[in-house]
């Protein structure tokens, strides 16, 4: 971020009301109204997503090589791309942060501005399936892949991947299903809770639940880890699960 740009406004944390009264079924997109709630959102929407952030932040800290790329795909406001800021430290790495919705490009850049950290974060108003990717040691994928078009997907992590140093990383986070109807059926009953639990009504579960169905396509751990593996990663661990909300660490063999 440029020094001379003026110190902006805080954005402000406004409570999502967005699915709160009757509306007509429409796909949901990452439009203006969206960037104006989403970290209430995504706190009270994703479990597990307050735990994530930080050790984002702790997995880059071990994987950022000197001088090398490090991106955030699908960055939102930035908070995963700020855990990645603080992480790299002074390690000298370039850090860009790539979303294709530019209501939420425009309030990240208010949010970078508003960090401590000095190290430049270049961001781009671009697709994450046709963003320039090269000599990266940390890529992260804060769930991102799972809205993006499932046949678009391995094409995506193999270039990740071949962008990938050798000992350099992908993040990846994701709603998951689960093989076992009956798995899949309590694990989503447990996600429901966590949103009645965190102040969403039924009718803003139901009806979030269909605008989201048609554009968040998840898939099984066991496609993922397949997947990552084909595309040029050595080794895919799960380090984080809350119902169906996962987080893997797909790594390049030194
Ligand atoms: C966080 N990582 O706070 N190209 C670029 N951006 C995309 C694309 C695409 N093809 N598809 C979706 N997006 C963040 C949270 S949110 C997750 C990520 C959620 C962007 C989309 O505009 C949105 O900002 C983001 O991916 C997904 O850690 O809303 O559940």
């Amino acid at each position: 971020m440029s020094k001379e740009s003026p110190t902006p406004t805080p954005p402000e944390q406004a409570t999502d009301r967005l699915f709160a009264t009757e509306r007509k079924p429409e796909d949901f997109r990452f439009d203006a109204s969206v960037a104006r709630v989403f970290p209430d959102m995504i706190r009270r929407s994703v479990p597990g997503y307050t735990t994530i952030i930080p050790m984002i932040e702790v997995i880059t800290e071990q994987y950022a090589q000197p001088g090398s790329n490090c991106y955030d795909l699908g960055c939102s406001l930035g908070a995963s791309t700020l855990a990645m800021r603080h992480g790299i430290g002074d390690k000298d790495c370039q850090l860009f942060g790539v979303d294709n919705s530019a209501a939420m490009i425009e309030r990240c850049e208010h949010y970078i501005a508003l960090d401590d950290s000095s190290l430049p974060v270049t961001l781009r108003c671009e697709d994450i399936l046709d963003t320039e990717l090269s000599d990266a040691s940390v890529t992260t994928l804060n769930f991102t892949l799972q809205f993006v078009p499932p046949e678009q997907r391995a094409e995506l992590l193999a270039r990740i991947a071949s962008a990938t140093r050798p000992g350099g990383v992908l993040i990846l986070s994701e709603k998951i299903r689960f093989e076992s109807e009956q798995e899949q059926e309590v694990q989503t009953r447990l996600h429901h809770e966590f949103k009645r639990a965190n102040g969403y009504s039924d009718l803003e579960i139901s009806q979030k639940r269909s605008a989201i169905e048609q554009v968040l396509i998840p898939e099984t751990l066991a496609a993922h880890r397949e997947r990552l593996l084909s595309a040029g990663f050595d080794q895919v661990l799960l380090w984080y699960q809350c119902f169906n909300f996962v987080s893997m660490l797909a790594i390049k063999a030194d």
